[in-house]
């Protein structure tokens, strides 16, 4: 019985080699690696500075060297500061303490930083009325002339001035009207905010200059989100015995305060 047990395991050994294709040991190790440390080995460890147990302020839970003061490793290493980097706006660690700052005429209009500051305003800037933004040159005879701009405003800070924009910028625009015969300059101007909350308000105003650069009475009124209103500036720019009142209306908007909006308000302008 013993003499056939040992011919069942030796018949089990040769099966077992052959299946295994015969696979030399000295393969298994790569060829000169030559990797194995000897007695004489030194591990290079990261300096300790003081504690034998790294602090916080030294290292990351990885065990690399963590500068405090950087976004990620603010006021403690592995402490990222909230909110997230990307075009419109990133965070920021300011003597130990975490911000977060929007770039050039983006704004965190929702107050929520995990998406970063989400609208643009209109650029260039146009928040004087040297720079307002040309609509059209028409003549007043032609159709209704409109125009669509931004107005957002947030409670964050901003990277170039002015750092607090609770109120955005201001937008003007204007719009050129060429006088001809047996039509009216109307410079009729109606601001359209029906997509704004109901507490923001906004102050607008509106002026006719006429082509001899004579600037004629600013007309202006206050108005809330979520309503129209409608100016109509003074364009008598000649005198009776004349019927030239070329010229150009120009507009204006200011947020005056309540809720910030990222919406679109229109101009509509019968010239
Ligand atoms: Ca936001
Ligand atoms: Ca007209
Ligand atoms: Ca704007």
């Amino acid at each position: 019985m013993k003499k056939f047990h040992n011919l069942v395991v030796l018949l089990l050994l040769t099966l077992g080699l052959s299946a295994c294709g015969g696979v030399d040991v000295i393969d298994l190790l790569p060829p000169d690696s030559g990797a194995l440390p000897n007695a004489d080995s030194t591990i290079d460890l990261p300096p300790v500075t003081g504690d034998i147990y790294p602090s916080l302020g030294d290292f990351t839970i990885d065990g690399a060297p963590c500068a405090l003061g950087s976004v990620d490793h603010c006021k403690n290493c592995d402490e990222p500061c909230p909110g997230i980097d990307n075009t419109g706006g990133e965070r920021v660690c300011d003597n130990g303490e975490c911000g977060f700052s929007c770039k050039g005429e983006f704004y965190d209009v929702n107050g929520d930083i995990d998406d970063g500051c989400e609208i643009q305003d209109d650029i260039p800037i146009h928040e004087v009325s040297q720079d307002a933004r040309l609509i059209a040159a028409v003549e007043d005879c032609d159709d209704l002339q409109s125009t669509t701009a931004k107005m957002p405003s947030d409670d964050g800070a901003h990277d170039e001035a002015p750092e607090s924009r609770k109120k955005g910028r201001a937008d003007w625009f204007t719009l050129e009207i060429d006088d001809k015969a047996f039509c009216q300059v109307e410079a009729k101007v109606t601001f359209n905010f029906s997509a704004f909350p109901a507490s923001s308000e906004f102050r607008v105003k509106a002026y006719y200059l006429c082509d001899a650069n004579k600037k004629l009475a600013v007309v202006e009124d206050y108005v809330d989100g979520g309503e129209t209103m409608t100016l109509q500036p003074n364009t008598g720019c000649t005198i009776l015995s004349a019927t030239d009142d070329s010229g150009a209306v120009f507009m204006s908007v200011e947020k005056i305060g309540g809720a910030h909006s990222g919406a679109a308000y229109t101009i509509t302008i019968e010239p």
